[in-house]
């Protein structure tokens, strides 16, 4: 097949036996990378903007990628502007703790996390919703049963790319039928689920929403293991909890760890009841939990 000159760039949105779907103002091209790209470093991943040339009608050849604002690893994913964390009433019900180190993991990789809580044809989540408003974060009650609970939600998704996150069950998929028209993404019953991930989708794909964007139904992104660099998230989680920037420059002590110290401006304002205990509470436990990665243990 003959190589054109003609240039475009777009989306990859499926990456499936080494061709790449890429997708430029609605139509999508079949893509092969060009043969160099396998002894570079860098192979394309969904998520990715590329520069390619058409080869036939909807065929073309990657000649390169555009660099990246970030890249997730589970699953892999690039240019990630938005994670919507969903959680659900029941079955199950939120987690805090994996809501907060979400949205940790989010803010360290420049993401916006978006906070939805779903299901609330079944009970009342003014409690959550007081504690991530509160926080600062883009929070939102909503049904997927109930079209009228998703109109603001739904300005979240305008033209960027937004991934979803959240256990099984909490609703994403139906989520997504519901906000937008030509949807029909699998969704399964919790009650007769066999174990984990049947419902969840082996490869990562993004969906073209009808508002200038794309959105991923992603399982996963639900530990941070996904950090190239583990030591610097440590080194900077305090920055990472967005609700605690007003504070960190109250602190008496540069070397302040924000979870025991006298004279702490966090510990002053959680005190003062200007941060929420469930945040510090993540807080505190994440940080235990990192706290024995060293710098050498740079790169995964
Ligand atoms: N009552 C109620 N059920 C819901 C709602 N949203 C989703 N579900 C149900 O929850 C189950 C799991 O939904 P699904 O979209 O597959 O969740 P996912 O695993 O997060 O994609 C399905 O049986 C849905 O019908 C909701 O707002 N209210
Ligand atoms: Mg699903
Ligand atoms: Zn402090």
């Amino acid at each position: 097949m003959a190589e054109s000159n003609i240039y475009k760039q777009g989306t990859i949105i499926k990456a499936i036996s080494g061709f790449y779907y890429v997708s430029d103002s609605g139509t999508v091209y079949e893509c092969k990378a060009r043969g160099n790209f396998r002894h570079s470093k860098i192979s394309p991943i969904v998520g990715d903007r590329v520069r390619f040339n058409i080869i036939a009608d909807e065929k073309g050849i990657i000649e390169e990628v555009l660099p990246r604002k970030n890249k997730l690893n589970r699953p892999i994913i690039a240019n990630i502007d938005k994670i919507i964390i969903v959680s659900s009433y029941i079955n199950p019900s939120p987690d805090l703790y994996l809501i907060d180190r979400l949205c940790a993991v989010s803010v360290y990789n420049g993401i916006t996390p978006i906070i939805v809580f779903n299901k609330s044809d079944m009970g009342d989540f003014g409690e959550y919703e007081r504690i991530y408003k509160k926080a600062g974060i883009n929070t939102y009650v909503v049904s997927a049963l109930d079209k009228a609970s998703l109109i603001e939600l739904k300005n979240e998704f305008c033209g960027c790319v937004c991934a979803m996150s959240g256990n099984s069950g909490v609703g994403k998929s139906s989520l997504l039928n519901a906000l937008f028209d030509g949807f029909e993404l699998k969704t399964g019953d919790v009650s007769t689920a066999l174990g984990r991930g049947r419902h969840t989708t082996r490869h990562t794909e993004l969906f073209e929403n009808n508002m200038g964007g794309y959105v991923a139904d992603t399982p996963g992104f639900s530990s941070f293991e996904q950090n190239d660099n583990l030591f610097d998230f440590k080194q900077n989680l305090a920055n990472c909890f967005t609700d605690f920037l007003p504070y960190l420059n109250d602190c008496a002590y540069s070397s302040c760890t924000h979870t025991c110290e006298a004279g702490c401006g966090v510990l002053k304002a959680l005190n003062d009841g200007l941060i929420e205990k469930t945040r510090h509470e993540s807080f505190v436990a994440l940080f235990n939990e990192l706290k024995n990665v060293n710098s050498w243990q740079k790169k995964k």
